[in-house]
């Protein structure tokens, strides 16, 4: 069975937004067209505790967009985007939520990010999605949503790598593209036997 899982499409990645991804706002029509050919439809909703530690304003003299190195790895510094609550965690209201199965939030722990769906980028700790589909019979996933270069490709990776049939459906992504990160994120996509359709 086949699950649409749709990335963080929210106010904060759109134009506007803190975080904006240029066209963001333009995949959501054909986001909305795409669930009807799904057995389900996931949405996940990236929400953050104001002092989150991805956010460049929670340390003294960084800039948004540099690097810090956390007790699990490299982490980019965000501008602070998507707090629990505010307007820009909202999903973008053009999103058809009606067809929405399941709501995953992700990054809500203060001291680790969670780019992809499946694992905080420890790289260890589960959001327990994978239970979920697995419970379902849904093997066969579909991944829409905002970033393609960072939330999107960390989904899709780590879905291939736990035995799910994982495509990216290219027109109804959009890249935040930092430092060359969309080519990068799609050599790791086809690396990891992603389908990028
Ligand atoms: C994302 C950066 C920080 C994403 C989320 O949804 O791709 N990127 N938080
Ligand atoms: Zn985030």
């Amino acid at each position: 069975m086949r699950a649409l899982i749709v990335v963080d499409l929210q106010v904060d990645f759109c134009p506007g937004g803190a975080l904006a991804v240029a066209g963001g706002d333009e995949i959501v029509g054909p986001v909305n067209a795409l669930m009807a050919d799904h057995d389900a439809v996931v949405l996940t909703q990236d929400w953050h505790p104001a002092d989150h530690s991805s956010f460049a304003g929670n340390h003294p003299g960084a800039q948004p967009f540099g690097t810090m190195t956390m007790s699990y790895g490299e982490q980019v510094l965000w501008p602070d985007h998507c707090v629990i609550g505010s307007k820009g965690a909202a999903f973008h209201p053009g999103l058809d939520l009606d067809r929405a199965d399941l709501i995953l939030r992700k990054g809500f722990r203060r001291e680790i990010d969670s780019y992809s769906a499946f694992f905080e980028n420890d790289r260890r700790t589960s959001t327990g999605l994978a239970g979920y589909l697995r419970e379902r019979g849904l093997t066969d996933l579909h991944f829409v949503g905002l970033a393609h270069d960072f939330c999107v490709a960390w989904s899709a990776i780590d879905a291939a790598r736990l035995g799910f049939s994982a495509t990216v459906i290219e027109q109804a992504t959009r890249a935040i593209d930092l430092n060359g990160s969309r080519e990068a994120a799609q050599a790791a996509m086809r690396e990891a036997g992603v389908t990028l359709a």
